[in-house]
């Protein structure tokens, strides 16, 4: 479903089997070195949701090859498979025309726990007007976008659950947006996550 023009909210788009292995995935990337970590605004703020980078590490504002807010060893790498999987989910969800000819090679991984929340912002470090894939698993939350062309309201909110896709293509990809509210205990039992992890997926242009 459309959300916004060139946002496109496809629920379930992973099946439990694979919202098992992304987790999995996830869990080993966040292992040290360069793995789970806080991150610090440039006015002395922190972030909330914690997090963790492949490919190139993200900080405010901007992409580094090492953990630069972290312990200062080098990114791990983005594998294939993501690329693979991100290709797969514009498809779906834009249609093939969407594709970047340049490949996936930046993810940047949230975890929110019941406390956790992400302001509203746009995501401008990327030199690519490719589409970002978020992928949710865990705990559901209140995804929100603002008003286009600003941060305000009237808002948009979506909930987002486990196995979600959205992608963020076309007028969308500079949109504001935010996660106002993490649901603490609706993450499918099986999973065996507490809380909320967001994969996005990106072409970084650089
Ligand atoms: C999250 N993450 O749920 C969200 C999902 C982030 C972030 O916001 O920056 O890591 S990605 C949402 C997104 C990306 C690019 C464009 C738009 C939304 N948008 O136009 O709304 O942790
Ligand atoms: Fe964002």
């Amino acid at each position: 479903a459309e959300t916004a023009p060139g946002a496109v909210h496809v629920p379930d788009w992973l099946a439990p089997q694979r919202q098992r292995e992304l987790l999995d995935a996830c869990r080993a990337w966040a292992r040290p070195p360069a793995g789970l970590r806080t991150v610090r605004t440039p006015g002395g703020g922190t972030m909330t949701a914690r997090q963790v980078c492949l490919g190139r590490h993200w900080y405010p504002y901007g992409y580094a090859p090492t953990a630069v807010d972290g312990d200062g060893a080098p990114v791990k790498p983005f594998p294939a498979w993501l690329d693979d999987l991100a290709r797969h989910a514009v498809t779906d969800a834009l249609g093939a025309a969407a594709l970047a000819p340049e490949p996936y090679d930046i993810a940047l991984i949230n975890f929110y726990d019941g406390e956790a929340r992400m302001g509203m912002h746009r995501d401008a470090d990327e030199r690519s007007d490719a589409p970002v894939v978020s992928l949710s698993l865990g705990d559901t939350c209140v995804f929100r976008f603002g008003n286009p062309g600003t941060r305000t309201r009237p808002y948009v909110d979506t909930e987002l659950r486990s196995g979600d896709l959205f992608v963020f293509g076309g007028p969308s990809r500079l949109a504001y947006h935010g996660v106002p509210k993490v649901h603490p205990g609706t993450a499918p039992p099986e999973l065996g996550l507490a809380g909320r992890l967001n994969i996005t997926l990106r072409v970084s242009g650089l």
